[in-house]
Parts: C-alpha cells; structure tokens; sequence
C-alpha cells in the first residue's frame, strides 16, 4: 500500500508522514514546491505545483497511490489579504487540479481534503460547540477559499463517485511551527527572553478569546483514522472539543519558564474582528473513528518551548 501527501513542506507534512508509517504501514510518497526545502532524508520527495494540472495527474498515475492527502495550500490568513489573487488560485483552482486528476485515474483511491474550522467564521454566541452542519459564514479570503474547496469536492464526491473525505480542521500547535501563531509565538518570546535577546516584556494580542487548540502530533493520527473509517462526501471537524482562553495558554507558557517576565498589549497584534471562542463539536469524527486528542496542553507548550530553546 502506498501513500501521497500533497504539499507536505509545511508544518503538518512531516508530522503527517510519521503517523501514516506507524498506523497505516505503508510507503509514504510526498509533494513539495520545487523551491521549498524538506529537510527530511527518510521521505520520497516529488516536487509539484497543484497549479500544473498535467504534472498532479503524470504523478498520480505513475505512483497509484492507495491514500491521498491533499494538505497543500496558502495557509495563511494574513497573506490571504495581501495576496487574495494567489490564495484562490492556489486553493481553489489548485484543488480543483486535484479533483480532476484523481477524477482520471482509472482506480478510486481514498483521500482526505484538509479544510479549516476557518470556514464556519462569524460564530454567533451560543453557537458553540460548533457541529458540521453549522451556517458556514467565512471571514476571510482563506476561510472562503476553504469553503468552497470543501463545497467542491463534496460535490464531485456524489456526481463521480470519488472517495473524498473532507475535513475542518481546528488550531493545531505543536512544536517547529511558524511563530505567526499564537502558542509559536508566545514560546519564541519567551524562549528570547531566556536568552536576553529580547527585553523582558511579552507582546500580546486579544487573551480573552477563546480557541480549540490540538497538539499537531494528535492531529495526523486523526487524519489517518479518517482517511481509512471516514466515509466518503462526509466532513469531519477535527479539533479537541475545548476551548481555551489565550490567556490561560499565556500563564501556562510564563509558568514553564524561570524568567521574569511582564505582559504588554500590541495594538498591532490585536484583531478588529475577533470572534469571541471557537469550540469544534467533535462527536461525529469520534463515532466514525473513536479518535481522542491524547497529548495535554501543557505537554505541547513544553514541547514547543524546547524546540525553540535548540533553534535560538
Ligand atoms: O506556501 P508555501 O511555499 O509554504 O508552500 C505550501 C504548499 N503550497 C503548495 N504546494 C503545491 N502547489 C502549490 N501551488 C502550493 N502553494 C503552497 O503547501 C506549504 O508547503 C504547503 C502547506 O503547508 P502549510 O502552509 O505549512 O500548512 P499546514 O500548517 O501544514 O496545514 C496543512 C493544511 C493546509 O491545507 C491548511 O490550510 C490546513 O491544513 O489547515
């Protein structure tokens, strides 16, 4: 048996690659940019642009994989404001080129097309925790292109007969992610003040909100219980079902250092539209594969200080 993660350069990819080896025991193959850099050895590496309809559909026929994971993506919600142009390309159109060449091939192989809690957007107060079939209201380029991602390939998983599983995936963490996120870039903080690279005061955003964080290391054995016991044209939230004040995540990060360290508001960091807690409903992924979020916060934020502590 053989599996391909598409896009795999990004926080998730290795992470993804590890858990496909120990619970589904296959091969692993894996897609990057030509110009991204995948520091792992132990990996099959292909280089594609889902932007080149031809070279996903030569890739997948050549490789017949039995699992596809369709993680590629401008992931950022920043970036999508700046570059909306790309954003739609690269998710909408590029995920399409997905679609259509897996739609080609002359087998059905079983895949996961990676969404966003994003996608529900402006949740209205006492709509939480959120089901799947909640009003889908994005709030951003990013979040919109998600959507309609997942409107497409539900669509083409009823009029083909694919075997598509769509999944909305809440805040993961863990550690080597990029510090635009928020646990990243508490611990990074924290880490530079450690060090007496940076002075000893904390910048942060809005703390009340509230958000459903998973450990990235919990999240990749979700996505292989769903690519095997998901069934197809479903969507599945993914997310750990509790959601957490930023402040709370900020007093666990501060508790786990030494150093003396005070807290400030950046204007800059505080988001005009915050919606005030996120929460996923996570039974309808727990009947379909009994999957649990296992690692504890205060484990990921050890984890992810650390990880900051050998890379500074
Ligand atoms: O944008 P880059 O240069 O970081 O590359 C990203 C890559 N990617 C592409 N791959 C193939 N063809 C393209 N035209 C293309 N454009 C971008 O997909 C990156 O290496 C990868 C996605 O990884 P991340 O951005 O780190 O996302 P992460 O955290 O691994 O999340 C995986 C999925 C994404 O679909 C998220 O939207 C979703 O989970 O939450």
């Amino acid at each position: 048996m053989k599996a391909m993660i598409i896009g795999a350069a990004g926080f998730v990819g290795g992470y993804l690659a590890d858990a496909i080896r120990q619970d589904l025991l296959c091969e692993v193959v894996v897609t990057k940019l030509p110009h991204e850099q995948l520091s792992r050895t132990d990996l099959d590496v292909k280089n594609l642009d889902i932007l080149n309809p031809i070279a996903i559909f030569e890739l997948l026929k050549e490789e017949r994989p039995d699992y596809i994971f369709h993680l590629a993506a401008q992931s950022s919600i920043g970036y999508s404001w700046k570059n909306p142009s790309l954003t739609v390309d690269v998710n909408v159109k590029g995920s399409l080129n997905v679609l259509n060449a897996i739609r080609q091939l002359d087998y059905s192989p079983r895949v996961l097309v990676i969404g966003s809690g994003e996608e529900y957007g402006h949740i209205k107060p006492g709509h939480v925790p959120i089901p799947e079939t909640e009003f889908l209201d994005p709030g951003n380029i990013y979040a919109a292109t998600k959507v309609c991602q997942n409107m497409m390939a539900t669509i083409y998983s009823q009029a083909y007969g694919l075997q598509l599983i769509m999944v909305r995936a809440f805040n993961h963490v863990g550690p080597h992610q990029a510090e635009i996120f928020v646990v990243s870039d508490f611990c990074k903080q924290v880490v530079m003040i450690e060090k007496g690279l940076q002075e000893p005061v904390m910048r942060v955003g809005n703390l009340a909100a509230k958000r459903d964080f998973t450990d990235v290391r919990d999240v990749v054995h979700a996505y292989t219980r769903l690519v095997q016991f998901g069934v197809p044209g479903e969507t599945y939230n993914v997310g750990s079902g509790h959601a957490v004040a930023i402040q709370e995540i900020l007093d666990t990060i501060v508790a786990q250092s030494d150093a003396k360290i005070t807290v400030e508001t950046d204007p800059a960091k505080l988001r005009p539209v915050d919606v005030p807690i996120i929460e996923a409903d996570t039974h309808k992924i727990y009947d379909a594969t009994g999957w649990v979020p296992r690692i504890p916060l205060a484990q990921t934020i050890a984890d992810t200080l650390d990880a900051w502590r050998a890379v500074l």
